[in-house]
């Protein structure tokens, strides 16, 4: 069968009225731009480009330099384009307006330019994690408030995983797709179309290092994987940890399982309220692991539903095959006294 082009998708999808010919051009230019972001990374020690860029982002963290280039590309992709409103970044404090000198969009674009970043230097997989909203209609110059929707009103999310492969996986809430690079051509080609992650797992994702500080209900519910057959679930379970968010909820959309990054008394203690950010982790991450047939809570409330209070706000994330989120997000409202 001819392969389907990322263009030629975008094209079916405008006719199908899932997207407009604005989103449309938007996602090209995110995609184009990730492509120069996959060149840099894969040149690794050879670019110039690891190590620290001796700055710390909005977040207290020190800055990769590929954070910074990756940031820089996406936001110089996205000025000139004439279909964005205004950009937010894990690495700058406040939303980049479009410069005055280009035509402004009806969209907002969020993203983090390199997730995982840690693992650069270890020449593990990072990725980039994107979220298009509209910008309000009567909206000019978008402030961080303008952002502050659910989940549920993305136009759009999508990952693209710097990996042995440059995978796209892109959702526009008509199903979650997936197209490879095919560097000789210089294109992204529909590799997987409506991808399905199965109800049930035995494959789980979570930082054991962190479980001291769990709250009881994830105590109890990860004890239960961890008993396997001789436990409550009678059956053995195996576990990942890429620290990459963007290769784990990969290899789940792949093969199934879960991930959490859940709540811990550390974070409770400094009166946080996660690790992973809501608006350009949680939330796109949330819709493309929802529309393959998963689910993603918080450990109490469904992602898509929370209503934002802050740009950089941090959530738990529990996401992936859906009777397990479902059990493990049982046990904690259950703890609550909830229901
Ligand atoms: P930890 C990467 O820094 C990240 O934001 C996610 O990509 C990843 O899942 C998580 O943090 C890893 O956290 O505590 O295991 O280093």
């Amino acid at each position: 069968m001819k392969p389907v082009s990322l263009i030629q998708f975008l094209i079916e999808e405008r006719r199908a009225g899932h997207i407009n010919a604005e989103l449309s051009l938007l996602i090209e230019v995110v995609a184009r731009a990730c492509k120069r972001i996959a060149v840099a990374v894969n040149k690794g020690a050879l670019g110039g480009v690891l190590g620290n860029a001796g700055t710390d982002n909005v977040q207290g963290e020190a800055q990769k330099k590929l954070d910074v280039i990756s940031n820089e590309i996406l936001l110089e992709a996205n000025a000139w384009g004439g279909h964005l409103a205004a950009c937010a970044s894990e690495e700058m404090e406040d939303p980049q307006p479009i410069p005055d000198m280009y035509p402004k969009g009806q969209h907002l674009l969020l993203f983090d330019p390199l997730d995982g970043s840690s693992n650069i230097d270890v020449n593990v997989s990072v990725g980039t994690i994107f979220s298009v909203l509209r910008c309000p209609d009567d909206v000019v110059e978008p402030k961080a408030e303008h952002f502050l929707q659910p989940g549920t009103t993305q136009l759009a999310a999508g990952y693209v995983v710097y990996g042995p492969a440059t995978v796209l996986v892109l959702t526009f809430g008509h199903g979650t797709h997936e197209f490879t690079l095919d560097r000789e051509v210089g294109s992204f080609v529909l590799s997987r179309r409506d991808i399905r992650i199965p109800e049930a797992t035995a494959e789980f994702a979570i930082n054991m290092s962190n479980q001291r500080h769990w709250e009881a209900p994830m105590q109890r519910y990860i004890g239960e994987l961890l008993a396997g057959t001789d436990g409550p679930r009678g059956k053995d379970f195996n576990m990942r940890w890429v620290a990459s968010m963007v290769a784990d909820v990969h290899r789940i959309l792949t093969r199934g399982g879960v991930f959490y990054y859940p709540l811990d008394a550390r974070i409770i203690a400094k009166g946080g309220s996660g690790k992973l950010r809501l608006m350009y982790e949680a939330n796109p991450m949330a819709f493309i692991v929802e529309q393959a047939g998963g689910a993603a809570s918080t450990g109490r409330e469904r992602i898509l539903d929370l209503q934002p209070t802050a740009l950089h706000q941090r959530v738990p994330v529990f996401l992936g095959s859906r009777q397990e989120i479902e059990l493990a997000t049982h046990y904690h409202r259950e703890a609550d006294g909830a229901q």
